[in-house]
């Protein structure tokens, strides 16, 4: 069978600014909380002092290096690269009055050179990082006042790119925070439920905000939300098992909830209730959360299951995961269990829930790839991966659900975000750099590379 995507399907993939660009302190850039995790966004964050030096200090160069890499998207055929501003090249400390220049003159040469080739930018205002001066100085999300801060970095990057940049989004993964409070919102991971729901609440205002401020300052814009799409499945259909995973679901629905509804969904009630959680919500904030995205997008890699069974649920506790393995499913080299047919049931799931256009801004396949001795890279397992969840955007598509677009996750290889490793290799474009830092920064195409090529080609006809 051959599908049908929408002629202006945006077809692409997406990075991010602390696991490509590197020049971490370059032109007045400052530290970012991505600076101080150099294992990754799950580790304790530790405080850097003078030598010492992290992978994604450099990570692949790309903000040298990005001509050369926007050109190589492009004779993929891209018609939109995903990609994040670092908050902290345009405001270092977080707090500043007034932008660094230097910061803004950087995503404008990207932005100009994607523009060459008739990419369009689909830009992240913050990917797993703020700046570490708003964590230090005012306890990050937990202090209302980061609001503010975010919203004039918002407000600032809007009126100096808007006639460059046409979809945005607000922030990565915003469920994350449930799992890695200091990547999320800036919090010590030992923080309670409690203060971790309260700086969400800030996050989710800032958002609302930063709609409403994308709709002020470019009227022709796009902005929509982004979530980890985790979608669980009951291990069996004991009624007990099924009405527990409705509850898990709504752990990260929730956040989808406010921000395309606009207020918080009558279920958390029960939920902050039992769990002796007080929000501080003001009539400010309820006005501003009504200012709901125009769309909704999601990272998608796998799928999980739960279960009331509580031996399997001790069992999976000791997997880095935490979810209980889907017997139906087999695994990647780092675990994550692969579900194709879940991308079109998780398409479905927020298509009958919201009624509003669906981005998937992030999937793909992390592995070992080993160079040939003719110098070749046969990622068949990469194409079989992206190949099959393709089709079953394909399928949703033809259940009647609207997709604006596909941005596979790491189109070149990149620092991974959970380990900070660079051996866990996404890309269509190979990488020479190791864990330790070491290689030359080469760039070499994969199979994949020419696969994807005609992929976005034929429009999604060579797909099977
Ligand atoms: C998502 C993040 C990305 C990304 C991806 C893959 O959660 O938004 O930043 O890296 O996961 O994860 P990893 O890099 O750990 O393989």
């Amino acid at each position: 069978m051959s599908y049908q995507f929408p002629d202006n399907f945006l077809w692409g993939g997406a990075i991010a600014a602390n696991q490509v660009e590197g020049a971490y302190l370059t032109d007045g850039k400052g530290l970012s909380t991505s600076d101080l995790q150099p294992h990754g966004v799950l580790a304790e964050a530790v405080e850097r002092h003078d030598g010492d030096s992290g992978i994604k200090d450099v990570a692949i160069d790309f903000y040298h290096r990005y001509p050369e890499d926007i050109a190589l998207f492009a004779e993929m055929g891209f018609k939109c690269l995903r990609t994040s501003i670092a908050w902290t090249r345009i405001f270092p400390q977080g707090d500043e009055e007034t932008p660094n220049e230097a910061g803004l003159a950087f995503y404008d040469r990207l932005f100009d050179e994607m523009s060459k080739y008739n990419i369009q930018p689909l830009v992240t205002l913050s990917h797993y990082e703020m700046p570490y001066g708003l964590v230090k100085k005012h306890g990050g999300w937990g202090n209302r006042r980061t609001i503010e801060f975010f919203e004039r970095y918002a407000r600032t990057v809007f009126q100096r790119y808007q006639h460059k940049v046409k979809y945005w989004l607000t922030f990565n993964e915003i469920n994350m925070s449930l799992h890695a409070p200091f990547t999320g919102v800036g919090l010590p991971s030992d923080s309670s439920r409690q203060d971790i729901y309260q700086a969400i609440h800030h996050q989710l205002v800032a958002s609302a905000k930063a709609v409403s401020a994308c709709h002020e300052i470019i009227p022709d814009a796009k902005i929509g939300n982004m979530l980890l799409g985790g979608i669980l499945y009951p291990l069996s259909c004991k009624p007990a098992d099924v009405i527990e995973t409705q509850q898990q679901n709504r752990d990260w629905l929730f956040f989808g909830d406010v921000q395309v509804r606009g207020y918080y969904p009558s279920y958390m009630n029960r939920f902050f209730k039992q769990r002796g959680i007080t929000l501080h919500i003001t009539d400010d904030d309820r006005q501003a959360l009504k200012h709901t995205v125009d769309f909704i997008s999601f990272s998608y890699y796998m799928s999980g299951c739960v279960t009331t069974d509580e031996e399997l649920n001790q069992k999976a506790r000791a997997n880095i995961l935490n979810m209980v393995p889907n017997p139906h499913l087999e695994s990647s080299e780092w675990g994550w269990q692969i579900d194709p047919q879940g991308l079109r049931y998780l398409l479905n799931v927020l298509y009958d829930r919201y009624q509003k256009p669906l981005f998937i801004v992030e999937n793909g396949l992390g592995a070992k790839d080993k160079i040939d001795s003719d110098g070749s890279i046969n990622d068949d397992y990469r194409i079989k991966y992206l190949n099959d969840h393709l089709v079953q955007v394909g399928e949703a598509i033809e259940d009647g659900v609207e997709v604006l677009g596909y941005t596979c996750w790491g189109p070149i290889d990149l620092v991974s975000a959970s380990k900070a490793e660079m051996s866990k290799r996404y890309g269509f474009i190979y990488v020479d750099r190791d864990d330790a830092g070491n290689g030359t920064l080469e760039r070499k195409k994969k199979k994949s590379f020419y696969w994807y090529q005609s992929v976005i080609g034929s429009n999604g006809q060579t797909l099977k």
